[in-house]
């Protein structure tokens, strides 16, 4: 091969950024994925919070959770002092919790079957909203009524350090920097996996101004 060929090929194969990368078995960072989907997604969302929204709620054992929350779809995941669970009503305002988006499904289905889960049918959507300082301990999702389903969380604004644990607490969890854009995709073998997110960092996003947001997509019922 001659030099001439040599930079030929270098510059119609740049280098590029693994898209999708493996966490666990069944397990996906999907990287970038909901960049495309910005223009229909923020509005979207502008319009569920406008009806339902960011409060912050208290955990059965009193303590009231540093992310604030809001949802939507036909199930919405509440905690207070009786406990964790899905409820078709906010508690707030007492009303059913507003449609899901089609743009919200879509992706979700979408970044599902990117992951390898065909035919995922999110019935909520809880929306974290993390400032500076804000995080959410380990924890394992499992009040759905089943566990057939992945989970499908989405990245929005300020970076952070999704933990990615084992099947107990005390596991040793993974540090997986999640970004902007970003689309997590855990479930089958992994879908009870220990989750959590460190302090999310001083700063501020070009878009989305000093916060994070989190979509976490789930099939309740
Ligand atoms: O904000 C995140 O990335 C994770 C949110 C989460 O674990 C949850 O809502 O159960």
């Amino acid at each position: 091969m001659n030099p001439t060929t040599l930079d030929l090929f270098a510059d119609s194969e740049p280098e590029q950024q693994p898209r999708r990368e493996q966490i666990g078995e069944r397990s996906y960072v999907l990287r970038g994925f909901a960049l495309p989907w910005l223009e229909r997604l923020l509005p979207a969302l502008e319009a569920v919070l406008a009806a339902a929204p960011f409060r912050h709620m208290v955990t059965p054992g009193g303590f009231t959770m540093s992310a604030a929350m809001s949802s939507c779809g036909t199930w919405g995941w509440t905690t207070d002092r009786s406990g964790y669970r899905y409820s078709r009503h906010d508690p707030q305002t007492l009303a059913p919790w507003p449609d899901m988006p089609s743009v919200f499904f879509e992706l979700a289905q979408a970044a599902a079957l990117e992951a390898g889960f065909a035919a995922f049918v999110p019935d909520s959507c809880l929306i974290n909203r993390y400032i500076p300082g804000a995080k959410m301990s380990l924890h394992q999702d499992k009040d759905e009524a089943s566990y057939a389903a992945p989970i499908v969380s989405v990245s929005l604004g300020l970076p952070a350090v999704f933990l990615f644990g084992g099947f107990e607490r005390s596991h040793k969890s993974q540090r997986v920097p999640v970004f902007h854009g970003d689309i997590v995709v855990w479930g089958g073998v992994d879908r009870l996996r220990y989750h959590g997110v460190l302090p999310i960092k001083e700063g501020r996003h070009p878009q989305m101004g000093e916060q994070r947001i989190n979509f976490t997509f789930r099939t309740a019922q």
